[in-house]
C-alpha cells in the first residue's frame, strides 16, 4: 500500500553507528530463504547439519517483508541453486566433503539444490509476490554470476536491507560482494541465522567491526522502528 505520507528517510539504530536511510534508494534482499536450507532432507542436512537452527530468522524477517510491502520497497528474493544439468555447478562445489547426498541427487525433496524443485523453493511463510524479484544464484553471493547489479542500478538503489541464511556463509558473502560495490548493507541480526550459533555472532561482529568495515548491524526492530510502520 502507497501512500503520500509515507517517510523517505529514516534513522536506525545500528552499529556501530546510527545510519540515515533514503527508502527509496533502499532494497530488501532475502538471502536464500529456501526449504533447501530450512528443512530437513534438503541440502543443509545433507551436510550434516541441525536446520532446525535457522528457524528464528523466519519470524523477524517476515515482519520486515510486511514492512517493505506496505511501504513499496523493492523487495528482492535470493535462491541458491543450479540448473539441471549441473553446468553451472563447478566440480570443487559438487565434489567436496562427505554430505550424504551430493547437489544434484534425489532427495525427499527432489533433487539437492536444483532450480525448479520443491527444496529450491522458497518456505511458505516468506513467499515472494508476483511483483517481487527473485533472483537466482549459482554460487553463495547474490552479486556473481547473476543480473542483480544491474536490477539494482535500474532501481537506484544505494542501500541494502540484508536478512536470511546463513549469516556467515551466502548473507556474509553477499554483504561482502555488495561493500566492493559501494553499496551500504544494514545486516538485520536477528533475520539472519547460521547452523553454528557462534558463527552467526562471529559473522555479525566481523562486519560491524572496524568502524563498519563491510556495513551496519541493526534489530528488526530498529528498523521497523525507522520505517515506522506498524507490524501490528
Ligand atoms: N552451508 C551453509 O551454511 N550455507 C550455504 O551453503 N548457503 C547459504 O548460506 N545460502
Amino acid at each position: 500500500m502507497l501512500n503520500s505520507a509515507k517517510p523517505t528517510r529514516g534513522v536506525v539504530s545500528a552499529e556501530p553507528e546510527p545510519i540515515k536511510l533514503d527508502w527509496p534508494a533502499t532494497a530488501l534482499l532475502i538471502i536464500d530463504m529456501q526449504r533447501d536450507f530450512m528443512e530437513p532432507g534438503g541440502f543443509g542436512e545433507t551436510l550434516g547439519n541441525d536446520v532446525s537452527q535457522l528457524a528464528r530468522a523466519v519470524k523477524p524477517i517476515g515482519a520486515v517483508l510486511t514492512a517493505a510491502r506496505a511501504t513499496g520497497m523493492l523487495v528482492v528474493h535470493t535462491r541458491e541453486g543450479h540448473l539441471p544439468d549441473l553446468s553451472d555447478a563447478p566440480p570443487a562445489k559438487v565434489e567436496r566433503g562427505a554430505p550424504s547426498l551430493r547437489i544434484g541427487d534425489p532427495g525427499p525433496m527432489g533433487r539437492i539444490l536444483i532450480r525448479g524443485e520443491a527444496g529450491h523453493d522458497i518456505i511458505p511463510e516468506l513467499y515472494p509476490l508476483d511483483s517481487e524479484i527473485v533472483i537466482d544464484k549459482p554460487g553463495k553471493g547474490a552479486f556473481y554470476a547473476t543480473e542483480l547489479g544491474d536490477i539494482l542500478q535500474k532501481y537506484g538503489i544505494e542501500n541494502l536491507l540484508v536478512c536470511g541464511v546463513t549469516t556467515e556463509v551466502c548473507v556474509n558473502t553477499t554483504v561482502r560482494e555488495a561493500n566492493d560495490r559501494g553499496y551500504r548493507c544494514v545486516v538485520i541480526a536477528d533475520g539472519c541465522a547460521s547452523y553454528f550459533p557462534e558463527f552467526h555472532e562471529m559473522g555479525l561482529k566481523m562486519i560491524k567491526a572496524q568502524g563498519g568495515i563491510f556495513g551496519w548491524v541493526a534489530d528488526s526492530a530498529a528498523v521497523l522502528e525507522a520505517m515506522k510502520v506498524s507490524t501490528t
